[in-house]
């Protein structure tokens, strides 16, 4: 079982279809956001989602009811989990969580680059707490930052940690999983390798 997840941030169909079939093997799952899908439609949720399983990365953040509308949207097209921002507050969640049906619902709980110590830092732990009470499925924290990871590890109970930040952003990949991420989201350390296929096989290796 592999504990990598690839963020597909490509903006190319084709190159990104042909890259989810280099690595599948090695993968968990594939992470879909706005590049991808402001240029390729969402279809391509539909198309990965027949190879592997698909999180979508929209991080909605709006009123419940454009955030259901939204959820919706990403369960037609046959996701399998989602990314919602948590700072919007209680009944936005609850807007997503119920209308995700089976998706996972996953929020970010603090993000991985330097700007999420401006804002978002401050509330990881309120953010987590409501998470917890609405019963959301998982949480995004950040694999830059192992302490922080450690930390909300602590916090989030029986919540799923999916971890961004591996490689380019300086993360590392054993360390998110010693740390307490259950899996690892990696985008450009993969995808702009020469060989995308050996890199997403050495981070499934790294994290076995
Ligand atoms: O806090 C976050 N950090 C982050 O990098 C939350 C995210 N969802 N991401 C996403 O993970 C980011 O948008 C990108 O799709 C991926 C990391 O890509 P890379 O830095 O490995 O290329």
């Amino acid at each position: 079982m592999s504990s990598v997840i690839l963020a597909l941030d490509i903006a190319d169909k084709r190159r990104a279809l042909e890259i989810v079939e280099e690595t599948k093997e090695y993968l968990h799952a594939v992470k879909i956001g706005w590049p991808v899908v402001l240029s390729a439609g969402m279809e391509i949720v539909d198309e990965v989602a027949k190879i592997t399983e698909v999180i979508c990365d929209f991080k909605v953040a709006d009123i419940p009811n454009t955030t259901r509308l939204i959820v919706e949207q990403a369960r037609r097209h046959g996701a399998s989990g989602i990314i919602v921002h948590g700072f919007v507050g209680h009944d936005s969640l609850r807007a997503a969580i119920d209308a995700a049906g089976d998706m996972k619902v996953y929020v970010v709980a603090e993000m991985s680059h330097p700007g999420a110590l401006d804002f978002m830092q401050p509330h990881t732990e309120g953010i987590i707490e409501m998470a917890k009470k609405e019963g959301a499925y998982g949480l995004i924290a950040p694999a830059t930052r192992p302490e922080r990871l450690r930390r909300i590890r602590e916090l989030a109970g029986s919540m799923e940690i999916l971890a961004p930040g591996v490689g380019v952003q300086g993360g590392k990949a054993r360390e998110a999983i010693e740390n307490g991420a259950d899996y690892i989201i990696v985008g450009r350390s993969i995808y702009n390798s020469e060989n995308p296929r050996e890199a997403a096989k050495r981070l499934y290796q790294e994290t076995l």
